[in-house]
């Protein structure tokens, strides 16, 4: 399938909040059971708008692990540390005294898994009274408009994607820098699960044959570039995904779900609420090896 489709829906009110990805989606009830027609227009939602923000929820965490395990296996984060009672879930937190925030910077989740996440479940328990918002970029658009040059030349470059240490950071690693700046936000040691992963800077979506642009953050280079050569164009290829255009703002309330689809968006946590608190349970569906 090469176009976004338009799904009409039974079950589900979704309603679009930008002109390139987004939606809101009301009508479904994630303390109960969810029906499998309801899960398969929550599937098309996802697929049409690539993240959806699901209104008005109040779920605990045994709810919204049973929601998230209709989608597939549970990803562990291989560096931050889950809920002490439920390992599967991490608690995204940015206090008043904290200064950095989880997820502030442009990146997909856990691109540096040899099988990254698929999909991100982050469900709002307490919000800033203003701000906090998360962009999201449609990494679809970000390939369908280049140029056919371009694109060609995109389709050879594979991705060399590391979970730590990202070149941005100064040389720190996560440890140091989230022990200095998050005071509850604890990364744990990955031990032997692989956080290094050689990706292709194009990929197919499996489930909907679209091509998308997978770049982010962890992206320290390409393949059998130098720094100096990859940096020009992973400077272009960010640029490009995150155009005015290609994004959409979800703005978030408490009971706000929001379900994002990892092949082929990037998502950025705004950190302008300072002297507030934002709490949010964050779930990871694993997914498959990028192709
Ligand atoms: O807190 C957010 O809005 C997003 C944080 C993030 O990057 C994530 O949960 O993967
Ligand atoms: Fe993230």
């Amino acid at each position: 399938m090469n176009a976004p489709r338009n799904t009409q829906y039974r079950h589900l009110d979704v309603q679009k909040i930008a002109g390139s990805l987004g939606a809101e989606v009301r009508g479904v009830d994630l303390s109960q059971d969810v029906s499998e027609e309801v899960l398969a227009e929550i599937r098309a939602a996802l697929l049409d708008n690539l993240v959806i923000a699901i209104r008005g929820q109040n779920i605990t965490p045994d709810q919204q692990l049973a929601f998230a395990r209709r989608w597939g296996e549970i990803h562990l984060h291989p560096f931050m540390q889950g809920m002490e009672d439920y390992p599967e879930i991490l608690k995204i937190v940015k206090r008043p005294t904290d200064k950095k925030n989880f997820g502030g910077s442009w990146h997909t989740d856990q691109m540096f898994s040899p099988s990254p996440a698929m999909g991100t479940m982050l469900y709002a328990l307490e919000v800033p009274s203003a701000g906090g918002d998360t962009l999201f970029t449609n990494q679809y658009l970000a390939y369908e408009s280049l140029s056919d040059a371009m694109k060609d030349i995109a389709g050879q470059l594979r991705t060399v994607c590391v979970g730590d240490n990202f070149k941005a950071a100064n040389g720190l690693s996560r440890k140091e820098r989230y022990d200095r700046q998050m005071s509850e936000m604890k990364v744990k040691d990955p031990g032997d699960v692989i956080t290094t992963s050689i990706h292709p800077l194009v990929r197919t979506h499996p489930e909907t044959g679209r091509k998308s642009i997978y770049i982010g953050g962890h992206v320290q280079n390409f393949d059998g570039m130098t720094d100096e050569e990859s940096q020009p164009l992973m400077d272009f290829f960010m640029k490009q995904s995150t155009r005015p255009e290609h994004t959409c703002r979800v703005r978030w309330e408490a009971g706000t779900l929001t379900f994002w689809d990892n092949r082929c968006t990037q998502h950025f946590a705004i950190n302008d609420y300072p002297s507030e608190t934002r709490l949010m349970h964050r779930i990871t569906i694993r997914g498959d090896q990028p192709f």
